[in-house]
C-alpha cells in the first residue's frame, strides 16, 4: 500500500515536472523580451539610434522604406530577417520577387549591423536590427515610441514566391482582412498599421490601374469608382500612363516625411492612394476608425494604437531560443 502510494507520488511528480518543463520551454521559445541584450549588448538601442539619426539626416526619405522593410519581413516567414537575404545561384529570394521592386534601405540595415558587431560580435540578429530601425524611423519622423521586444533569431530561408503573402495594393477589404488574419492580426491592426502610409512614396505602377485600367477595359473612363474625381485628375497628371513604373507619388502629400494621422483624413476624402487604402471605408469597423481619426482630434489614440500593433506585428512568427541563427551579414545566411 505504502509503496503504491510512493509510486503514485513519484509518477505524478514526474508528470508535473514534465508539464512544467514543456510549459517553460515552449514559453521560452515564444517569448521576446525588451531587455534581451541587457547583458550581451547593453548599448544596442543607443547604437541603432545614433546611426539612424545619421542615416535619416543624410537621406530623410529612408524613414518610410525602413518601416516598410520590417512589415515585409514580418509578413513572410515571420520577423526573421528573411527579406534581407540575397538570392543565390540556386535560390530566388524574397528580395527578388515583384513586390520587392520598390524596397529600399538594405544598405543601412547592414551598416548598422556592422556597427553593432564591432561592439558585440555575433550577438544581435538582423531581424532585431530591423525592428529597432523601424521603431526609430517612426520616432525620428515625429511618430510614437514603443519599447521593442527583442530576441528574434535570423532565419535561413528566403523564397521569392512566398511574398504572395503580402497584400497587394489592389486588395479589397475581404482580402486585406484575410491576409492580416493569416498573420494573427485583426481588423484593428489592419486599419491602424495601414496608417504607416502616412510616411513615404509609391510608384505610379502601384496604383495607375485605378486611373486608367481599373476593370481591364483600358480606356479613359475605366477608373476606380472609390477614388475622388479631382484627386484622380491630379494623380493622372503625375502618372501619365500605365507604362510609367519610375515616377513616385507621395502617399500623404504635404507631410510624407512626418508620421501623423493625416493619412486618415485623406482616406476619408476618398484620396487614399491605393485601392487597399480606400477599401478601409468598405467595412464598418475600419471605416469607423478612419472617420474618427479624420477629425484630427484623436491623433494621440492613433499613436498609442500604432505602437501597440507594431509590437504585435513584430512578434509574428518569430524564431527564438535555439532556432535559426545570428547572421553575420544580413544579406547572406551563415
Ligand atoms: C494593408 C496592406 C498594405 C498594402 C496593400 C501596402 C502596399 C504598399 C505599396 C504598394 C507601397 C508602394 C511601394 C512603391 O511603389 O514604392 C507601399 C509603401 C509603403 N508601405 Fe505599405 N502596404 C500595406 C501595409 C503597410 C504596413 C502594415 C506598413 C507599416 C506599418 C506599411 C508601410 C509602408 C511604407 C512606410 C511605405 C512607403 C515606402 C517608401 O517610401 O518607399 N505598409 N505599401
Ligand atoms: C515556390 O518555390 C518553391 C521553390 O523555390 C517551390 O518548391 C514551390 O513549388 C513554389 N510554390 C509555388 C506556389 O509556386
Ligand atoms: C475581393 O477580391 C476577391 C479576389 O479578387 C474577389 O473574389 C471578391 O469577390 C472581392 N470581394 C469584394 C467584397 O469585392
Ligand atoms: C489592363 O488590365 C488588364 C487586366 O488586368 C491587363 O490584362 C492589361 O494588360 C492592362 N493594360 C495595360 C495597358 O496594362
Ligand atoms: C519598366 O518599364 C520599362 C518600359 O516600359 C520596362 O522595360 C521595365 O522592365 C519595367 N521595369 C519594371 C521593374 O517593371
Ligand atoms: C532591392 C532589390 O533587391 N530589388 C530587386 C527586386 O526584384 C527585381 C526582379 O524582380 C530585381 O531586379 C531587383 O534587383
Amino acid at each position: 500500500m505504502a509503496s503504491r502510494t510512493m509510486l503514485l507520488v513519484v509518477f505524478s511528480g514526474l508528470a508535473m515536472a514534465s508539464v512544467i518543463l514543456s510549459w517553460s520551454s515552449s514559453a521560452m521559445a515564444q517569448q521576446l523580451d525588451v531587455g534581451f541584450y541587457g547583458k550581451t549588448c547593453p548599448k544596442v538601442e543607443e547604437i541603432v539610434r545614433e546611426e539612424m539619426i545619421r542615416i535619416l539626416a543624410a537621406a530623410p526619405t529612408l524613414a518610410g522604406p525602413l518601416l516598410r522593410l520590417h512589415f515585409h519581413d514580418c509578413f513572410v516567414r515571420g520577423c526573421d530577417g528573411s527579406v534581407l537575404i540575397d538570392s543565390t545561384a540556386g535560390n530566388t529570394a524574397e528580395k527578388d520577387a515583384p513586390p520587392n521592386q520598390s524596397l529600399r534601405g538594405f544598405g543601412s540595415v547592414q551598416r548598422i549591423k556592422a556597427k553593432l558587431d564591432a561592439v558585440c560580435p555575433d550577438t544581435v540578429s538582423c531581424a532585431d536590427v530591423l525592428a529597432l530601425m523601424a521603431r526609430d524611423a517612426v520616432v525620428l519622423s515625429k511618430g510614437p515610441y514603443w519599447a521593442v521586444q527583442l530576441g528574434r533569431r535570423d532565419g535561413r530561408i528566403s523564397i521569392a514566391n512566398e511574398t504572395n503573402q503580402l497584400p497587394p495594393p489592389t486588395a479589397n477589404i475581404t482580402q486585406l482582412i484575410q491576409m492580416f488574419a493569416a498573420k494573427g492580426l485583426d481588423l484593428k491592426d489592419l486599419v491602424v498599421l495601414s496608417g504607416g502610409h502616412t510616411l513615404g512614396t509609391a510608384h505610379c505602377s502601384a496604383f495607375s490601374d485605378r486611373l486608367y485600367n481599373f476593370t481591364g477595359a483600358d480606356n479613359a473612363g475605366d477608373v476606380d469608382p472609390a477614388l475622388d474625381r479631382s484627386y484622380l485628375s491630379r494623380l493622372r497628371s503625375r502618372c501619365v500612363s500605365l507604362d510609367d513604373n519610375t515616377t513616385l507619388a507621395e502617399m500623404d502629400p504635404g507631410s510624407f516625411l512626418a508620421f501623423d494621422a493625416s493619412y486618415y483624413r485623406l482616406v476619408a476624402k476618398r484620396r487614399g492612394l491605393f485601392h487597399s487604402d480606400s477599401s478601409l471605408l468598405a467595412d464598418a469597423y475600419t471605416a469607423g476608425y478612419v472617420l474618427r481619426q479624420a477629425t484630427g482630434l484623436y491623433a494621440a489614440d492613433f499613436f498609442r494604437d500604432f505602437a501597440e500593433s507594431m509590437v504585435k506585428m513584430g512578434a509574428v512568427g518569430v524564431l527564438t531560443g535555439g532556432q535559426g541563427e545570428i547572421r553575420k551579414k544580413c544579406y547572406v545566411i551563415n
